[in-house]
């Protein structure tokens, strides 16, 4: 029986309920060093924080983060909150010894991403940022193509996360419609996870151009319908970024793009192969094998559930697809992982990873000033 590792959540909303789910599941499909025992859920509203600890079975309930970080008893800090808090919390959790499961996107802006790194670093805790689009089954698989030169030469990345939630204008305002909770609009919110995937793929971005549009200014209060606030953030941003290994990219960002929930895609083309995937099919890749019988050649549909794969044998067999959820149980067995041997096995992405995106969007946001093209290293 492996030991336990006690975990604390801060946040029970939508990433609360995933990463629960996570650490319920995760030791039910994988043969994990530690047990990760649901232990402290944390929020401010103490109602729903009561139901959701019920639900997904935390022992306790704490209104006060500070206070779990105090406990000796806890090991693991589960960082579900609004972008705007990531900081503080990462900076005391980690002096304080614990480690650190960190929801993206990682900080407001680079200052306090690089703090939090420093201090991850300096107390030497596991660290890890939940861009989980990279534990989909389909990504590793691009990934291991790429890295054995199936694609040759990366010349096009062409990317966008397109979802649709603000196309009705009577969503209220929430804390992803402002700068100072958020960061920025789907820029930071879905292009973090859009850079992830770049430069896990394609490498490091060294410079972009970015153009962001604001479609509606004013939104309904949530508590009071009657009145509105100003959005202060983009509704849209679209991006050009150049690789460092000379080949080129574009990422599109919005919450507006009625139709399409939740449909983060790539393509890559190489001199030798490309491939693509979609989110809303993420069992599947599209690779073009360029060196393959010209008779023949065309995209064929990977479906990316035989037992080989990363992960797949933990699940089902072939052909019973797995789904978004499936990602963060992957993120949490190799976090887990990671505490057992922090010699041989890291998890990323990490802070680090975290610093690299937060540059690379805070170039975006400067181009978006000067019209011209930013620097991101
Ligand atoms: C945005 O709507 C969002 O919830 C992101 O914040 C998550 O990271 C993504 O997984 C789903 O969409």
């Amino acid at each position: 029986m492996p030991s336990r590792l006690n975990v604390a959540i801060l946040g029970h909303r939508f990433m609360g309920r995933a990463h629960s789910n996570a650490w319920r599941q995760v030791g039910r499909f994988f043969d994990c060093p530690y047990e990760p025992v649901l232990k402290v859920a944390c929020g401010r509203d103490a109602g729903p924080l009561s139901e959701f600890a019920h639900r997904w079975g935390w022992e306790e309930t704490e209104s006060d983060w500070r206070k779990i970080i105090e406990r000796k008893d806890i090991d693991i800090i589960d960082i579900a909150l609004p972008t705007f808090l990531h900081a503080e919390v990462a900076i005391a959790a980690a002096q304080a010894g614990k480690h650190l499961f960190c929801e993206k996107p990682f900080a407001i802006n680079l200052t306090e991403a690089e703090q939090m790194l420093a201090a991850a670093q300096a107390a030497g805790i596991v660290h890890y940022l939940n861009h989980n689009y990279r534990r989909c089954p389909a990504v590793v698989l691009a990934k291991k193509l790429i890295e054995q030169g199936e694609l040759g030469t990366i010349r096009h990345w062409r990317g966008a996360y397109q979802q649709s939630w603000l196309s009705d204008p009577s969503h209220p305002l929430d804390w992803k419609l402002r700068k100072e909770f958020a960061g920025a609009g789907p820029l930071w919110d879905l292009g973090s996870h859009a850079l992830d995937l770049a430069q896990f793929l394609a490498g490091d971005i060294i410079r972009v151009v970015c153009h962001t549009k604001q479609f509606v200014t004013q939104r309904p209060i949530a508590s009071n319908p009657a009145t509105v606030g100003t959005v202060d953030v983009e509704c849209a941003a679209n991006l050009m970024f150049e690789l460092g290994s000379g080949g080129i990219g574009t990422i599109e960002t919005t919450r507006y793009a009625t139709g399409r929930d939740n449909h983060h895609t790539f393509e890559i083309y190489g001199d030798g192969g490309a491939l693509t995937w979609d989110l809303e099919d993420m069992n599947r890749l599209q690779f073009f094998d360029g060196a393959g019988d010209q008779s023949t050649r065309g995209f064929r549909s990977i479906l990316v559930t035989d037992p080989s794969h990363d992960y797949v044998k933990n699940w089902w067999p072939p052909g019973h697809i797995i789904g978004y959820e499936h990602t963060f149980v992957h993120a949490a067995a190799d976090f887990l992982a990671a505490i057992a041997d922090p010699g041989t096995s890291s998890v990323t992405p990490d802070f680090s990873d975290g610093v690299r995106i937060t540059q690379v969007l805070e170039a975006c946001l400067r181009s978006t000033s000067s019209g011209a093209w930013e620097s991101a290293t």
